[in-house]
């Protein structure tokens, strides 16, 4: 049995969505944000000590990180979904895993509290923008034609990237990056995306 640890309005949504792909049974544990805060519940910090969002527990073991979990998931649940060792798609496949929390999320982040700041942050606005645009448009040049980032079908790359690529959409940069863009919508319009959207919401 797969326990999530699921913080509504978050990087959780993905492993989610990815449980649904799978049709493996799970169970949710709902976490709600603090309304004032936005953070996450102290009781997330029972789990583990960072006290963030996604988590499961598989196997009677903890396993935190979305790309850990995301790797673990189908490594053990839909090996199709990662490419044969050794191959060039596998390297592609390393890179853009740790890209989505290593790279992608670094000026997201920076732009979030840095705009907290107001006006005492503007020198360091065109900075994280022209980031935002580098990190972006790397997304948009590597997609590849048929749809997706590393194989011809979804693949953990594909789910790892939504997040950052929504995010990119909610800041409408639809007609900057149109291959982003066309891409969220494709994984919105997919059956296991929406039940997760459904289940999800707390
Ligand atoms: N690199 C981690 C980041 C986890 C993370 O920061 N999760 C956010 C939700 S998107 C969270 O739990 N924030 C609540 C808080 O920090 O209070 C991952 O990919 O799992």
């Amino acid at each position: 049995m797969i326990i999530l640890h699921h913080l509504n309005r978050s990087r959780s949504h993905r492993i989610l969505w990815l449980l649904e792909e799978l049709g493996v049974d799970y169970e949710i544990k709902q976490y709600a944000r603090d309304a004032k805060t936005n953070l996450a519940p102290p009781d997330l910090m029972k789990i583990h000590p960072l006290g963030k969002s996604p988590m499961i527990e598989m196997d009677g073991r903890l396993i935190t990180e979305s790309a850990a979990i995301v790797e673990m998931l189908c490594m053990t649940h839909a090996p199709h979904m990662i490419p044969q060792v050794g191959s060039d798609a596998y390297i592609q496949h390393l890179e853009l895993m740790h890209f989505a929390e290593g790279s992608a999320m670094t000026p997201i982040l920076l732009n979030l509290y840095v705009g907290l700041l107001g006006d005492a942050g503007a020198p360091l606005h065109p900075r994280i923008e022209q980031q935002l645009d580098a990190h972006y448009g790397y997304m948009n040049d590597v997609l590849r034609d048929n749809g997706h980032f590393v194989l011809d079908e979804l693949s953990a790359v594909d789910i790892m990237l939504s997040f950052p690529a929504e995010i990119a959409m909610r800041q409408n940069r639809q007609e900057d990056f149109p291959r982003l863009a066309a891409f969220v919508e494709r994984m919105h319009a997919r059956p296991a995306y929406q039940r997760a959207t459904e289940k999800g919401a707390n």
